[in-house]
């Protein structure tokens, strides 16, 4: 038998917040408090813009290496024309700061094994198998100390298809030593990362693959013994992470307790494809970082530079306006606690919460707020915008349930949403179940 409606206990996630700080104590509070933060996937990958020889890919772009079976001698060949001259870090981080993103998660090294970093364990890598010449993680450091945001890196633990005893999804394993990988260049390489670039807010790693419990739990204790604050990604295998990584772009149904975060894309692709038109609007993307955020989860939010080092300007749009709504309405995102399952659709917008406080996103440009079935009692309502005090009128409706009744004042309602604070006298929302 299989149950549609969420089991009361599913409903009724008020007690799960205080627990779960005890629970994931593993995670960094600033992490919690981010809630939204930039991934950047960038390699040799954006010079080929989605085609090689003709042909495309129909798959994400920075897969075309294996997809169109180009042969590692003949991909690592583009490291010789990889020269993106137009690459900023104070622009990249200022996008990200300006969007309201907290954290920056840089491919440090992708399943094509090409190092964006001086590495000293490859010569694989930006700094030295390129005109370019630079560093970019190395730059993009310096970016995030001077603008205040967390350095993170992405690093394939266990595709890497250029060495030759890296795994490759679908590729038979036959007379590789992963062993001798995991010592020559992964290890290695993660300890770099972790010496040579200051304090690294954690370390994504991604499709651990046939790794052994054992190989995983080694990374792991590896990451934590050189920087035993940087946190280590779900993605590190046998359910060793700090926190749960969901499938690429797949944000849980209810609210989750513990703590979670969907990688997710602004088009259809991760690294940079010319031909890619599946463009997410601004609305659609807000739309989705507070349904996270209302579920209790973090959004990292990919852009894919494309080869002189510039994000797509329909990414860079559509950041502004993520961040104009962040501007209004980020204390209804940062910190923001699970809000408990509210029993109706609410086609308009979302609910968010924090202790004492009820947040309503009201993302479509409706005249009023009308909710039923919110047992709290409500202090005072404004718009986050401005602070404006909101009249919200609270009532029994003939059939006995509880209401909120709260008017958008005309001259500030905008479609692109505006968020309204009502301070509550509990400690949490108290959602009524439908009556029978
Ligand atoms: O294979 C990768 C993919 O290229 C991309 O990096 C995403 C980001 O979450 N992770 C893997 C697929 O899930």
């Amino acid at each position: 038998m299989y149950c549609l409606i969420p089991k009361k206990s599913e409903y009724d996630l008020t007690g799960g917040c205080g627990a779960v700080d005890v629970l994931h104590s593993k995670t960094q509070s600033w992490w919690r408090e981010a809630k939204f933060g930039m991934f950047i996937h960038w390699g040799l990958y954006a010079l080929l813009a989605g085609e090689y020889r003709g042909l495309r890919t129909e798959n994400i772009a920075e897969w075309i290496m294996h997809d169109l079976r180009i042969p590692p001698r003949e991909y690592e060949r583009l490291a010789e024309r990889f020269n993106p001259a137009r690459f900023d870090a104070n622009r990249v981080v200022s996008l990200a700061r300006r969007a309201g993103m907290r954290y920056v998660v840089l491919t440090a090294k992708h399943h094509d094994g090409f190092a964006m970093y001086h590495s000293q364990v490859s010569g694989y890598n930006v700094a030295e198998a390129t005109p370019f010449g630079r560093d970019v993680a190395m730059e993009l450091r310096r970016a995030c100390d001077e603008q205040g945001l967390k350095l993170c890196f992405y690093y394939s633990q266990a595709q890497d298809w250029h060495d030759p005893d890296g795994i490759e999804e679908n590729v038979p394993a036959t007379g590789k030593n992963f062993r001798r990988y995991l010592d020559r260049k992964c290890v290695p390489q993660i300890s770099e990362l972790l010496t040579r670039y200051g304090d690294i807010g954690l370390i994504w790693f991604d499709t651990p693959m046939d790794m052994t419990r054992e190989q995983s739990q080694e990374l792991y204790d590896l990451v934590k013994s050189i920087q035993p604050d940087c946190m280590v990604s779900g993605r590190i295998g046998h359910g060793l992470g700090d926190y749960m990584s969901t499938g690429d772009n797949f944000i849980p149904l209810l609210p989750r307790p513990g703590d979670w975060e969907v990688p997710a894309t602004i088009n259809g692709t991760w690294g940079y494809n010319r031909f890619d038109a599946r463009w997410k609007s601004p609305e659609a993307l807000i739309r989705n970082l507070v349904k996270i955020v209302s579920r209790g989860g973090n959004y990292l939010l990919n852009i894919g530079p494309d080869a002189m080092g510039e994000a797509p300007e329909r990414s860079e749009r559509a950041l502004e306006a993520i961040g104009e709504y962040l501007r209004r309405g980020g204390e209804g995102i940062y910190g923001c606690d699970p809000t408990p399952v509210y029993p109706y659709d609410i086609p308009w917008g979302y609910l968010t919460c924090k202790p004492r406080r009820l947040y309503i996103h009201v993302l479509e440009d409706i005249e009023e707020v009308y909710l039923l079935n919110i047992a709290n009692e409500p202090v005072w309502a404004c718009l986050l915008a401005d602070g404006a005090e909101l009249d919200l009128v609270r009532r029994t409706t003939c059939e006995g349930d509880s209401s909120w009744r709260i008017r958008m004042p005309r001259s500030e309602r905008r479609p692109a949403g505006q968020v309204i604070r009502v301070e509550i006298r509990e400690e949490r929302p108290i959602f009524e179940p439908i009556r029978d």
